[in-house]
């Protein structure tokens, strides 16, 4: 079968993939930025591309339309809304999942012919304190260095970065350059204990927020012991006296770290001329993101560490397409190329390359505002594109309301039902990952192909097509594109205007490149592949800017809520979700709470807490666990209310965003926490899709139908009747079997002798080998085994997965490592786990750490 060479729709790492339209997925062993590795979650694509849930036809109010009747309405519906209120009056929200070409064109249409600059992405909500800590430093947007230099460093210094599962080949990378260089240290900055703990020499267990204390006291102690680079300082750097100035007046103490390890990081940083310096959403979804930023790049150009190998600031992107974002000018106050809206020169000569009608004059709405003018009727029509705003915004309760508030919405999506698509008027079916072409530029800034190897289901197309048909229909010309390498062309030839204005975007080399056979291409093509190796930066006089920067005042509530990721999960769970092995790593939304603080508010484990937010509120599992500090509670963002009705932990979250970035603050959420007192909790498995609708429920795929958790603040009286609603199964007889002591109930449902669903109830949570009672549905197995809901002697429960390529459970590695496993290797030729993409492999070393039998001393 034939074998495409595409790149993985998931993080940033960008890694290449061969993939066969059977759905046989392998890492592209060519690929510069993997060479040939995957993790869990670019290995189970092969999964998630099947058309179930897909939608495959435009919608108008709900019922299927025709490509013409839908385009026609939306360009009616903005040029109307423009003619009557004029170009501000309309929105894209726009995503880093969006090809370059898709990105392209929307902002060519929103900028250039609309002539508003109100486009902005969920990059915002992702990247944008970095964008502007560059700019600050740099006069551009740049992230200077390459994966190379993660290999080649002998300090890695990870603040706000889960790498180990964000950005897994990158962990792994440096995982084995470790191995290899045993020399070389990590040191992991981070509120909470993370599975990227298990590489680092050193973990700061920093409180939120304690970024900027921490690293003005390392300027501040680089000074005082004459560990600065003057000659650096002299030739190429300005500001540097203000910024020691700010930085001597903070105690790196607030950071609420020891002054032992501090002198102990302060002494490995100093001493370390190759040290990178890797960053993400701890430094940036912060109200000070863009001060953490500097703060972090001061201290590299403080010391000249910047531009060569082995050294340098890294900010990690999160998206496939974050950086291809940036580059095409995605977010409100960017113009494409790296050049600035509010420099007329600049917009001049993005009007000239476009030969445009019009071009924006000033900044556009930033998505929290965005958001806000939807919610206060400024905004008439609003075009959501690839991203799923009603969840992933914080005050996502306030978000939906505000969307609905919009008069004509319109949402493109691959799937039909998502929490955003819910709420437009027109639904634009976008064709998929695997279906169509273009280019996405990773954190390296390499750039790559997108390939399709699938045909485009039903009457989706490729966005920017969408977007073109609507931008013709609207009466300009300028988008009459017959394909991606048209629009890549174009694109490339623009960038030289990047160069004209003396930035750093250049893909001038690429134009009129073999599109097809595109291989992977790092920018600047054809130059030195790390920025300001000669000391030149972007501002006006050529040199980089020390920004003087203070450390916060740290909010106090009740509980500080941290948000993020996991292991096996993509946001809002839209693809990674129909994949039963990835969904068996972590199956419903949890919170992480200390031990003391789950006493405190008298929650014992595996029960459901509610989490109080200003503006809305959530209920979740407790998860206790000593990983987070007393006082903090941890959130995934991931839960969506098509999975979990009560579990979108942004309906909690309502932070401010950062004064210069306008990036929302999503990790220090102020939040009240309380048990929730359920009278009784339930766990089904169903061959039927369910969507039980309690006060608590989560869904999740199996290997044979669908699972649920939920739970109730009523006992019901029907127990038939409520495992019937709950597991979607009407017919087929039902056995009930209840407990005279405990209360605890069973039932099964079974029809033609075979196994429907199964409902387990109980006063507590309900304890039962959740994957052993999903492998029954389907089976004869007689229906009062089943209910036991224990496993029979000849079929071991595997226990919650660790190993997603393997499927194998924690049970079975308790097991291995019982029977002598010592090592994780040893684990591996045992179980298979970790043997493949290698991402639980800190979690295998977690639990030889956990159930070890320690050798006792000779
Ligand atoms: N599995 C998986 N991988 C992904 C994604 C996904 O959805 N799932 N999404 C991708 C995207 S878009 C992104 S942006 C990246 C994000 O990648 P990361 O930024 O690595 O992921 P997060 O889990 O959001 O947050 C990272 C860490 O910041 C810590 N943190 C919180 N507050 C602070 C603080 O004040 N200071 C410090 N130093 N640390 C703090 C959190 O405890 C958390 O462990 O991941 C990408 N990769
Ligand atoms: N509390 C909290 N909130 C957060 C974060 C956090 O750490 N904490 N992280 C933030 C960050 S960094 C990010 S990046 C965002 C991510 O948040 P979102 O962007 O909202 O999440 P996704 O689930 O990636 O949304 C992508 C949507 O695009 C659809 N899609 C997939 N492929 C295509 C395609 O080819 N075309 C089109 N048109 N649609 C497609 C998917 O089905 C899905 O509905 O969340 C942010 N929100
Ligand atoms: S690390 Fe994983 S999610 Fe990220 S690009 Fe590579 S395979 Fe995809
Ligand atoms: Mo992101």
């Amino acid at each position: 079968m034939s074998c495409v060479k595409t790149t993985c729709p998931y993080c940033g790492v960008g890694c290449g993939v061969l993939a066969q339209p059977d759905g046989t997925i392998k890492g592209d062993p060519d690929h510069p930025a993997n060479l040939g590795r995957l993790c869990s979650k670019g290995s189970a694509l092969g999964e998630t591309i099947d058309l179930d849930g897909r939608l495959l036809a435009p919608q108008i109010l709900g019922r299927d339309a025709g490509w013409n009747d839908a385009l026609d309405l939306v360009a009616k519906k903005f040029s109307a809304a423009i003619r009557e209120y004029g170009p501000d009056s309309v929105a894209f929200y726009v995503s880093g999942q969006l090809l370059t070409e898709d990105y392209y064109v929307a902002n060519k249409l929103m900028k250039g012919y609309i002539g508003s600059a109100n486009i902005d992405t969920n990059s915002r909500l992702c990247m944008a304190s970095s964008v502007a800590g560059h700019k600050r430093a740099f006069g551009t947007d740049t992230v200077p260095g390459t994966y190379e230099d993660l290999e080649e460093a002998d300090l890695i210094v990870l603040v706000g970065s889960n790498l180990a599962w964000c950005h897994p080949v990158l962990y792994q990378r440096i995982s084995a350059a470790k191995a290899a260089r045993p020399q070389m240290k990590v040191v992991n900055i981070d509120p909470r204990i993370t599975a990227t703990s298990d590489l680092a020499d050193l973990h700061l267990q920093i409180k939120g927020d304690g970024d900027v204390a921490l690293f003005n006291g390392l300027l501040t102690h680089l000074a005082a012991t004459d560990q600065l680079n003057a000659s650096y300082l002299d030739a190429h750097v300005n500001g540097f006296e203000a910024a020691l100035q700010s930085a001597a007046k903070d105690d790196p103490v607030e950071s609420g770290l020891t002054p032992d390890q501090i002198a102990a990081f302060y002494a490995l940083w100093a001493g370390t001329e190759k040290t990178v310096t890797i960053y993400s959403q701890g430094v940036n979804q912060s109200l000070s993101g863009t001060d953490k930023v500097n703060a972090i790049l001061n201290c590299h150009l403080a010391t000249g560490r910047i531009g060569r190998p082995g050294m340098g600031p890294f900010s990690v992107t999160g998206q496939p397409n974050a950086m291809g974002g940036r580059e095409v000018g995605g977010l409100a106050n960017m113009l494409a190329n790296h050049l600035d809206i509010e420099n007329p020169d600049h917009r001049d000569a993005v009007q000239g390359v476009w030969n445009s009608p019009t071009i924006c004059t000033k900044p556009g709405l930033k998505a929290v505002d965005l958001f806000k003018a939807c919610a206060d009727g400024t905004i008439k029509a609003l075009w959501v594109m690839s991203t799923n705003p009603a969840v992933s915004l914080p005050d996502a309760d306030g978000v939906a309301e505000a969307i609905k508030n919009v008069p004509f919405t319109v949402v493109t999506d691959i799937m039909a039902k998502t929490d955003t698509g819910d709420l437009a008027d027109v639904l634009l079916p976008a064709a998929g990952w695997g279906e169509k072409n273009g280019t996405v530029t990773n954190s390296e800034r390499r750039i790559s192909r997108q390939r399709a190897f699938l045909p485009v289901p039903g009457a989706a197309r490729p966005d920017w097509q969408i977007i073109c048909d609507v931008a013709q229909r609207m009466g300009f010309d300028g988008f009459a594109y017959q394909s991606p390498a048209e629009i890549f062309d174009e694109y490339a030839a623009t960038t030289a205007l990047s160069q004209q204005f003396g930035k750093d975007l250049d893909l001038t080399e690429m134009q009129g490149a073999d599109y097809e056979n595109l291989r992977p291409a790092q920018w600047p093509v054809g130059k030195n592949a790390r920025f300001f190796a000669d000391g030149q930066f972007y501002h006006p006089d050529g040199k980089a800017r020390m920004i003087a920067v203070s450390a916060p005042v740290l909010r106090t509530g009740k509980f500080h809520l941290n948000t993020g990721r996991n292991r096996d999960q993509w946001h809002t769970m839209t693809r990674t979700g129909k994949s039963q092995r990835l969904g068996a790593h972590l199956a419903e939304p949890y919170v992480e709470i200390h031990p003391e603080d789950a006493q405190a508010i008298n929650v014992d484990t595996a029960e459901l807490v509610t989490i109080i937010g200003p503006k809305g509120r959530g209920i979740f599992r407790a998860l206790i666990s000593e990983k987070v500090a007393q006082g903090t509670l941890f959130a995934p963002l991931h839960w969506t209310r098509q999975l979990s009705a009560a579990g979108v932990i942004n309906s909690a979250v309502e932070t401010g965003v950062d004064p210069v970035s306008g990036q929302p603050a999503t990790k220090c959420a102020q939040v009240d926490i309380q048990k929730c007192e359920a009278a009784w909790y339930g766990f089904a498995v169903s061959a039927q899709p369910m969507q039980p609708s309690r006060p608590y429920h989560a869904i999740a795929k199996t290997s044979t139908g669908w699972q649920a958790e939920c739970a109730g603040m009523k006992t019901p009286s029907d127990w038939e009747r409520e495992a019937r609603n709950i597991t979607n199964t009407k017919t087929g007889s039902a056995a009930v079997m209840q407990d005279a002591t405990t209360g605890d109930v069973r039932v099964a449902i079974i029809e033609n002798d075979e196994i429907q669903a199964l409902f387990f109830a109980s006063t507590e949570p309900v304890i039962v080998a959740r994957q052993h009672a999903s492998t029954l549905i389907g089976s004869d197995v007689a229906s009062l085994a089943a209910l036991a809901g224990r496993t029979a002697a000849d079929m071991p429960d595997p226990g919650a997965t660790v190993c997603a390529c393997f499927n194998v459970g924690v049970n079975t590695l308790r097991d291995a490592i019982g029977q002598g496993a010592t090592s994780v290797a040893a684990l591996g030729e045992a179980t298979c786990a970790g043997t493949n993409c290698g991402s639980c492999k800190p979690e295998l070393a977690a639990l030889l750490a956990q159930f070890q039998i320690p050798v006792a001393a000779e």
